[in-house]
């Protein structure tokens, strides 16, 4: 199965992001993303794909479990937490393979939206409490919502 997410939002930041699962494994998240300032930059997976009001409308990280904010390498995570890209000479490129996620089931992110994010996702290791709930990614750059694709 395979998704798809155009990225846009109110700044030049861009980017296209292609999700593809075998059955029930991993799912690898591959793309590009251009227009961010050189470094790490949150990513994630917001609840809704709700774009009225902007990346904003797309509510918090994806958590149908109920846990805090954390690493896509951590125990503890929202399902939505993939961490962050990095960019270099204004593109990064985006290589991820997660086992949470999914295109099908509890875990679906059909239907929501991928964030990329003015800063660095700290991980939940910040010592602060936002950084349990958003890694003090600060603002949205831009977003898209995940649909279904050939
Ligand atoms: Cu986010
Ligand atoms: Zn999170």
């Amino acid at each position: 199965m395979k998704a798809i997410c155009v990225l846009k939002g109110s700044s030049e930041v861009t980017g296209v992001v292609r999700f593809e699962q075998e059955e029930d494994g991993p799912v690898t998240v591959t793309g590009q993303i251009t227009g961010l300032t050189d470094g790490k930059h949150g990513f994630h997976i917001h609840t809704y794909g709700d774009n009225t009001d902007g990346c904003v409308s797309a509510g918090p990280h994806f958590n149908p479990q109920g846990k805090t904010h954390g690493g896509p390498d951590d125990e503890v995570r929202h399902v939505g937490d993939l961490g962050n890209v990095t960019s270099a000479g204004g593109v990064a490129d985006i290589n991820i393979k997660d086992k949470l996620i999914s295109l099908k089931g509890e875990h679906s992110i059909i239907g929501r939206t991928a964030v990329v994010h003015e800063k660095e996702d700290d991980l939940g290791k910040g010592g602060d409490n936002e950084s349990l709930i958003t890694g003090n990614a600060g603002g949205r750059l831009a977003c898209g919502v995940i649909g279904i694709c050939q």
